[in-house]
């Protein structure tokens, strides 16, 4: 028996000290979850002389969860086995657990923060019992608490202290999710890691272990929801025969508090249903729709509704039987109500038959249905309002309709910004959109207002983001696209948070805890944002590239059936000038903002030059701030494209001797493509734009080798995603 038990003690101490040598290859699976062994002695030290062991109070699913993590986290990290105990023994306790598993005495002394936290949210504090220090980790629910563990570990991870340790924290948005466009063939619509991790072939009977850390990943991050299917929805995830699927994946999923959506086909009842109409007044529509979320429900019981894309490029929808949007949006959340469920009815329309700019119809159209919707539906609105660009300004429905829940809706996958090749930090574009100011309850009624509820008291809120995720190894395809996932989950938690702080989280939990590394990289993926922008579209320009896949620039694209798919539409290019005039004199989209932001946006004189183009047809000698002619301000900005670029690739050489192997040559062949793709861009663009300028390219920006003729003669039809 003593000999089993060193045996076994001796194999335990030498996978830990495998772990702590790093000898697994670092392939980015585990993305921020890395938990590496904390070489520094004496900080080591220090976290060992407040965390002996580990004690869980209550047993559910979710602390099984919520141990296994601590105790994996605390192994890995202090090189030492921390082991889960059944009493109070001993000092250096890391106690967790629901508020109701804790005794009346500690509930007492935890009263104050207890009030303030909601049910997502967490304690994290040093407390005495009985002479002896500990930790407590609680809140209300078991997710709370499971949000805690994970904010426990990521304090470790980021080397910050956790003397007297006092956190308190809970979501500012109730609903926080990934959206998927997968498709029940595996193909991921605008997806560039690989196929879709939902391997419905083998389900329900084979459960990929990816299940399982995907839904850690998701709860270390707080996002709790997750639209598993496209949003231009196929009805078969209705079926019988795929709602088991689904049921069994919401099974994994749910000990880590991530709930499951569907994308409801407004055409469902037709196809699958086999009635005549999908008329959202039919009484049999109606009632068919009621019955399938009962079907749901009765499988999945904490299903968290629909998401509908409906009557938006081609996708089927209330207005195809002469009804709108409240009447679509309506019947389904009645269906959905019984159950506690939503509906999130996405306001990402346009029409071809609507010769107005492109960029107000979402606008026009729902905004006078303020107060119309069932008070479980809410309205999902892109960023911008023309869709997912390198930068948008603000969308203008954001605060505009005080009666009616609006949620957010984030592209994380990178359709049009260099798919997974291009390294662009996302969180520095989500922040600049939550940090603009609507005006519409005064100043400072900023979009992250609009988006927490505060603004005007909303009764349900909620942020989605569209995954960047498949099956590549390492989940995204570019090991720092996965700071966007992180970066964007930690956003959906608090939109109020620093963009710059959530990359040094990262990066510390990823990669590494020195700051020779963390200070360059930090600087290099805040700065990646811009620099997407000035290589791809400076100036406000907006949605040039090439059509249908949007892979590479396509600014001469002219000839689509529909006028709002050719990038010719957004930049209006001539011999006078460029830009997309929305003032007041133009489509006057300006007009749909408040009266102030209307103002600065009208005038070329206070509009932001980072949206100039987006607003304003000017002349090719118009003279910008820093005194250079438009032309020459483009150029100069797709040339700086490049140039920051090269900085990045020079920034992650020099960087070798911190980063291991695998992923360190990831990355630096993809900043390497980047730097190509860069060039592609500002040439491309620059030898067309340059047809109507008639222009020199000003000093410093690199002469193009290529004609224009060869940039258009390029096809690419099997770029990914489309
Ligand atoms: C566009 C994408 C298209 C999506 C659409 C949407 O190109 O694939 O279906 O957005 O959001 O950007 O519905």
């Amino acid at each position: 028996m003593t000999n089993f038990l060193s045996i076994k003690n001796f194999l335990v101490q030498l996978s830990i000290l495998l772990l702590c040598l790093n000898v697994s290859a670092k392939d980015g699976y585990n993305l921020w979850l890395q938990y590496d062994y904390i070489q520094n002695n004496e900080l080591r030290l220090a976290y060992k002389s407040n965390i002996s062991n580990i004690l869980a109070l209550g047993d559910s699913e979710t602390m099984q969860v919520a141990l296994n993590e601590l105790q994996l986290g605390l192994s890995k990290m202090l090189g030492t086995e921390i082991l889960s105990q059944k009493d109070l023994k001993g000092e250096n306790l890391v106690i967790f657990g629901t508020q109701s598993n804790l005794d009346k005495k500690l509930i007492k002394k935890l009263k104050k923060e207890l009030e303030q936290i909601n049910n997502e949210g967490f304690i994290i504090k040093q407390i005495i019992i009985k002479g002896k220090k500990h930790i407590i980790i609680t809140g209300k629910t078991d997710v709370g608490v499971l949000y805690g563990v994970f904010n426990f570990l990521r304090i470790i991870q980021t080397h910050k202290s956790i003397k007297n340790i006092d956190v308190l924290d809970s979501p500012k948005v109730d609903i926080r999710m990934l959206n998927h466009w997968d498709n029940l063939d595996r193909t991921v619509e605008r997806g560039y890691a690989g196929f879709s991790l939902w391997d419905w072939h083998r389900l329900p009977d084979y459960i990929d272990s990816r299940y399982v850390d995907y839904a850690r990943a998701n709860a270390s991050v707080g996002i709790n929801g997750t639209a598993i299917t496209n949003v231009n929805a196929n009805a078969l995830i209705l079926t019988p025969q795929y709602l088991e699927k689904v049921e069994a994946l919401a099974n994994v999923f749910r000990p880590y508090g991530l709930k499951v959506y569907l994308t409801a086909r407004f055409s469902a009842p037709i196809e699958i249903g086999g009635l005549k109409t999908a008329d959202p007044y039919d009484a049999e529509v109606i009632n068919w729709w009621k019955e399938k979320t009962k079907e749901i429900y009765k499988r999945i019981p904490d299903f968290g509704g629909f998401l509908v894309k409906a009557n938006s490029e081609g996708q089927p929808g209330p207005q195809n039987y002469g009804r709108n949007h409240v009447d679509g949006a309506n019947m389904l959340a009645e269906a959905v109500a019984p159950f506690g469920g939503i509906v999130m009815w996405r306001a990402f329309v346009y029409s071809e038959h609507d010769a107005d700019d492109r960029a107000k119809q979402a606008f026009s159209e729902f905004v006078p249905y303020d107060g119309q919707f069932k008070d479980n539906v809410i309205i999902q609105v892109k960023n911008g309002a023309i869709d997912f660009q390198p930068r948008e300004p603000f969308h203008p429905m954001f605060g505009a309709m005080p009666k009616t829940p609006l949620m957010m809706e984030f592209q994380i996958t990178q359709e049009y910004l260099g798919f997974s090749t291009h390294l662009v930090y996302l969180p520095k574009l989500f922040e600049e959109v939550f940090e603009a100011d609507t005006y519409r309850a005064g100043k400072g009624s900023t979009v992250a207002k609009v988006i927490d509820g505060s603004l005007h008291n909303k009764k349900i809120t909620g942020v989605a983001g569209v995954s960047n995720i498949g099956n590549d190894r390492n989940w995204t395809g570019h090991p720092f696209l996965q700071a966007n996932w992180y970066g964007y989950g930690r956003l959906a938690w608090n939109p109020h948070l620093n963009s710059g702080d959530i990359a040094e989280e990262w990066i510390r939990s990823t990669f590494s805890n020195d700051t020779h590394f963390i200070n360059p990289i930090k600087e290099m993926m805040l700065n990646s944002r811009e620099t997407v922008v000035n290589y791809m579209t400076p100036l406000g320009l907006h949605h040039i590239m090439d059509t249908g896949h949007h892979y590479g620039p396509g600014p001469w694209v002219e000839n689509l059936s529909r006028p709002e798919w050719n990038p010719v539409y957004y930049h209006k290019a001539d011999k006078n000038g460029i830009g997309f005039d929305r003032t007041n004199s133009g489509s006057n989209a300006t007009n749909q903002y408040a009266p102030e932001v209307a103002d600065i946006f009208n005038n070329t004189a206070t509009c932001p030059e980072k949206d100039l183009l987006w607003f304003h047809h000017l002349s090719w000698d118009y003279k910008l701030k820093d005194g250079n002619t438009l032309w020459d301000g483009i150029a100069l900005k797709y040339q700086q494209g490049v140039n920051e670029v090269e900085t990045m690739v020079h920034t992650w050489k020099s960087l070798e001797k911190y980063v291991d192997n695998q992923r360190f040559n990831e990355v630096e062949m993809l900043l390497n493509i980047q730097h190509k793709e860069s060039k592609w861009w500002r040439d491309a663009c620059l030898l067309y734009f340059q047809q109507f300028s008639e222009k020199e390219l000003p000093e410093g920006v690199e002469k193009p080798i290529k004609t224009l003729e060869y940039f258009q003669s390029l096809k690419f039809p099997f770029a990914p995603g489309n």
